[in-house]
């Protein structure tokens, strides 16, 4: 399989379809919810996920797709070359603020993470890593992300997570926000996962998330060096929604002892 010319293809159909949805702002968004009142989905996140599905199988029928807006045919197993995409990361960014919003793709052969991208659509920005290559900002390498104390680290975290819920003792969370030095949401797990494998922050945690949330990231947290895991500290189900965290190597281990505990 030659890796760099998939490569190759991924960034032109992201590029390009980062364009077309710049382009669909002069024209009307016909925004709906899915699951509840803020799980917005737009024609815009369809029509792209639409758009990569055609350039890839045009690229080679075979590939399986993996897609939030299930424009694809179903999948049910990682065996062979398979695309987790995200069209739309962070929806409600995009309706709402124009930004922040980001194209977020994996590509995975047999389950293992080969390519993975993430796309900042309005500042045209990339962050991108092929496995046992490295990562990269647009054309800079990144670096290995160096230690830190947990109590200088800026943190990526819903604020639902620190009240009451059902699904973690909140208590132990605010004990968390109190030992570090701060915290930040973005709205967009794509955007705080580039953020964590980029030294920008060093942790993000979330309770829920999908595998197109997070495909493209966990192999650009390969390269280098964040780890990346369920909140019990296993490997991520990328068939499945699972408990989240990426963070610095330093922190990674220390949070879930001290500060995770789930109901
Ligand atoms: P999305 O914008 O592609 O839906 C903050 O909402 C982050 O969580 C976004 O990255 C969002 O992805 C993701 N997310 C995952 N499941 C979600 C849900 N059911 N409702 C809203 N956001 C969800
Ligand atoms: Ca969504
Ligand atoms: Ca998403
Ligand atoms: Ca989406």
């Amino acid at each position: 399989m030659d890796i760099q010319r998939i490569d190759q293809y991924a960034k032109e159909m992201i590029f390009e379809a980062g364009k077309r949805i710049r382009d669909a702002f002069s024209y009307d968004l016909k925004v709906e919810t899915k699951s509840g009142a803020n799980d917005l989905v737009t024609n815009i996140d369809r029509e792209t996920e639409l758009f990569f599905i055609e350039k890839i199988k045009a690229f080679d029928a075979t590939h399986k797709i993996i897609g939030e807006e299930g424009m694809g045919e179903k999948v049910d197993s990682l065996e062979g070359p398979v695309w987790i995409i995200d069209p739309i990361d962070g929806t409600m960014n995009f309706v709402k603020q124009h930004r922040h919003f980001f194209i977020t793709i994996g590509f995975f052969v047999d389950g293992i993470g080969k390519l993975g991208y993430i796309f900042d659509v309005m500042r045209e920005d990339l962050f991108y890593a092929i496995e046992g290559k490295g990562a990269w900002y647009n054309d800079s390498p990144m670096r290995k992300l160096q230690p830190l104390k947990i109590e200088e680290a800026i943190i990526g975290i819903n604020a639902s997570w620190v009240t009451p819920n059902s699904y973690l003792n909140h208590e132990k969370m605010i004990e968390l926000i109190h030992t570090i030095r701060g915290t930040r949401s973005y709205g967009s797990a794509a955007m705080e996962i580039a953020f964590v494998v980029s030294g920008k922050l060093d942790a993000y945690i979330s309770m829920c998330l999908s595998p197109w949330d997070i495909g493209g990231g966990t192999v650009i947290a390969k390269e280098v060096g964040a780890i990346a895991t369920n909140l019990k500290g296993e490997y991520f189900d990328f068939l499945n929604p699972d408990t989240f965290i990426i963070a610095n190597p330093s922190i990674h281990q220390k949070i879930l002892e001290h500060y995770i505990e789930e109901k």
